[in-house]
């Protein structure tokens, strides 16, 4: 069976055509993108990383890292990108749940990390930073670049991704080769990549939007992108009149709308705008469609399933809604009490079934039982089809907060805030905010003459990343609570939910 890699250049892009435009200008083509894929491969093996070893990496992003990615994938073993603002707190779960072979770190924080990788009993700690520098970026240089890519099974793991729960620590999703293969074959065509579009890239390449969806869509096509450090707003303005494509999450796009140099002359030789991660207004599709000409196109993905529906290439992109299940993907809406699918029009659980669907969570055999029902997996998001088949997403049956795009979960935040001794309990919510689309808020009660603000601001950065952080912190005397005496969420939510905003 072919691996990954080999599936995803089936186009077979001559190796002088640009693969990446970095923004020092230079170009990284076809040829040289399995050169450097190549010698991370035949490194990774001299380093005692085998079939199925994880490779974790926490690094910035880079063109390096992208080979590295595409290298553990050719060597058949398991990539894990972690985000780069993880504290080493949350680090250390990581690598000792994974049982990771190699970690690879920047090199400013290898000092802090090497203790963390030790603890977790991790073989190898190597560096790489973001300007190509770094142990494995050295010893790769010094690697062949030939690699005779592993053959894999269909079902062999590429991949781990984190992702957090409702309860407890992040659970390890498996993704297979398959899953990323079907998936980005099956968006080129949707979306119609040709070996002509030079994709916007300004995303980061830990999580599944910016990794799998922009850089395998592109390989599949033989494409090239403009690869941004992240985003920001003058390169954006800058790169835009060479690109043909973005994809972005909300925030990139509401960000561009209040750019006054922001206009149609600026996107003239752009096709296609893609938002995903976090649902975008119906309000910010029309202000961008009036500003740019263009109908973002938006579609709905998760961790465990990669891409699941999209809005058309050909034909009406509704505001507000996340369009048809993509080809091969089955989509149904069930209900929440007796698992029967709803009738058209009504808001149930959205399940997904297809061979974009994950493999299970990473050692977690119960909890992956318990997410899958008859062969679907059950998604946590709400959402109705209409009677022409455009799919909305209109709330969340998990305790999810999406901020820029990032996934927070409330209860991992609340565990830390409750362990404050003069804390009784809190509640964490997500308010709209008018850059994120929603902010983090921490609504803490007990002794409130002992509690401010900064004190436990402060106690949660040093275990929590910086994104995890509230943005807003109220003492109060009591949470509300119902006749169950279940903490009223949605009743905070609607007490605070103008506080980044105005009523
Ligand atoms: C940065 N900060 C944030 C966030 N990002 N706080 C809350 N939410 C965030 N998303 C903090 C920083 O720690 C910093 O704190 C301050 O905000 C400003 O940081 P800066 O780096 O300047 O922020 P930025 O560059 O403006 O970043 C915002 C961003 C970025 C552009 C929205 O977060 C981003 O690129 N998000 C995309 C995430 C993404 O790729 N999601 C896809 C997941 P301080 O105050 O200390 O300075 S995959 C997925 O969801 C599924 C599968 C799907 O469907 O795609
Ligand atoms: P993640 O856990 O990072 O994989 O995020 C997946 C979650 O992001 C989904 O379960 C949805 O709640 C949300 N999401 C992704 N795309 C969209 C979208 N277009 N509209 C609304 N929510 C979305």
């Amino acid at each position: 069976m072919s691996n990954l890699y080999t599936r995803l250049l089936a186009s077979s892009p001559s190796k002088d055509e640009p693969f990446a435009i970095l923004p020092d200008g230079r170009v990284i083509n076809y040829g040289a993108l399995d050169a450097m894929s190549g010698r991370f491969a035949n490194l990774l093996g001299e380093l005692g990383v085998g079939q199925g070893d994880r490779v974790a990496v926490q690094c910035e992003k880079s063109i390096e890292l992208v080979a590295l990615y595409l290298g553990t994938v050719r060597a058949g073993a398991v990539f894990l990108p972690l985000n780069p603002a993880y504290t080493p707190n949350e680090v250390a779960y990581f690598l000792g749940d994974s049982e990771a072979t190699l970690f690879v770190c920047r090199p400013d924080t290898l000092e802090a990390l090497r203790p963390v990788a030790n603890a977790a009993n991790v073989s190898r700690i190597e560096t790489l930073g973001e300007d190509g520098s770094g142990s494995l970026a050295d010893a790769a240089g010094r690697a062949a670049p030939g690699f005779s890519t592993v053959a894999v099974e269909r079902s062999t793991l590429a991949a781990i991704l984190y992702t957090s729960g409702t309860t407890g620590r992040s659970k390890g999703a498996m993704i297979t080769h398959e899953n990323l293969a079907s998936n980005a074959l099956m968006l080129k065509d949707y979306w119609a990549f040709a070996p002509s579009d030079v994709l916007l890239h300004a995303l980061p390449i830990f999580h599944t939007h910016g990794l799998f969806v922009a850089i395998n869509t592109i390989m599949s096509a033989g494409a090239s992108m403009r690869f941004l450090p992240r985003f920001d707003l003058d390169a954006i303005i800058a790169a835009l009149p060479h690109c043909t494509t973005m994809m972005g999450v909300p925030t990139f796009y509401s960000r561009l709308v209040d750019d006054p140099r922001f206009n149609k002359e600026l996107v003239r030789d752009m096709r296609l705008f893609i938002s995903g991660s976090a649902p975008l207004s119906a309000d910010m599709h029309r202000a961008f469609e009036a500003r740019s000409g263009h109908a973002i196109l938006e579609r709905y993905g998760m961790t465990e399933t990669n891409m699941n529906t999209s809005n058309p290439y050909e034909g009406s992109r509704r505001a507000g809604t996340v369009g048809f299940p993509l080809p091969g993907v089955d989509i149904r809406i069930t209900d929440a009490e007796t698992h029967l699918p709803v009738p058209v029009g009504e808001v149930g659980i959205i399940e997904i079934r297809g061979p974009n669907v994950f493999r299970g969570y990473w050692r977690q055999p119960e909890k992956t039982a318990s997410e899958f029902r008859d062969g679907w997996f059950v998604s946590g998001d709400l959402g109705r089809i209409d009677d022409e088949g455009y799919i909305s997403i209109v709330g969340r049956e998990k305790d999810l907060i999406i901020s820029g795009g990032l996934n927070i979960y409330p209860a991992e935040i609340e565990a830390v805030i409750d362990e404050i001794p003069e804390v009784r309990e809190s509640a964490v919510i997500g308010i709209p905010h008018p850059d994120l689309g929603e902010a983090v808020v921490a609504i803490v009660a007990g002794q409130a003459e002992m509690l401010s603000e900064e004190k436990i601001l402060s106690i949660l950065a040093l275990s929590l990343a910086r994104f995890k952080q509230p943005r807003a912190i109220r003492l109060v005397d009591e949470l509300p609570r119902n006749s169950m005496a279940k903490i009223q969420k949605a009743a905070l939510r609607d007490q605070y939910r103008y506080l980044f905003s105005k009523e």
